[in-house]
């Protein structure tokens, strides 16, 4: 029957042993899921772009997908490889707080020089709301003022007449 050999080598799954919190059930375990989604082991930018896509169905997560996506690649190849996926899993679900800090300065770090910059931050922020921005309610009725309210009822208006 199936002609590719999806099994992790014996030393591979070492490597991630000891490189993630990881035991060895839960690497086959990912691997298996990791595989069955992207069977040739490479996920491209398109193909994370569409799991974001899957939580954020009223957004466009694309411009925070490419983001995450960077930190994730790290040899910078255009692809996450299982190991990539896994050590990212593995820091952002459970790694200590300075691992997850040191995750999360490369993911707002845009440039990679080091520095977050202002820019940086409100390109972040931008890609988030951009993602989460149509699921966020409006307050109600009268709490809000400004533009956003005219804006609203404006829409609504060409929508009925
Ligand atoms: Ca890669
Ligand atoms: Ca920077």
């Amino acid at each position: 029957m199936g002609k590719r050999n999806s099994k992790l080598k014996q030393e591979e799954i070492a490597e991630l042993k000891q490189r993630t919190y990881f035991n060895e059930p839960e690497i086959q375990q990912w691997y298996k899921g990791f595989m069955k989604d992207c069977p040739d082991g490479k996920l491209t930018l398109s193909g994370f772009t569409k799991i974001y896509e899957q939580f954020f169905p009223f957004g466009d997560p694309s411009k925070f997908a490419a983001f995450v996506f960077k930190v994730f690649d790290e040899n910078k190849d255009g692809f996450i490889e299982f190991h990539e996926f896994l050590r990212a899993l593995s820091v952002t679900s459970r790694g200590n707080i300075e691992e997850k800090l040191e995750w999360a300065f490369r993911l707002y770090d845009l440039d990679g020089d080091g520095f977050i910059t202002r820019e940086e931050l409100l390109d972040i922020v931008d890609a988030i709301y951009k993602m989460v921005g149509n699921m966020v309610k409006l307050p109600p009725r009268g709490e809000y003022s400004g533009e956003e309210g005219k804006e609203d009822i404006r829409h609504y208006g060409h929508e009925q007449g």
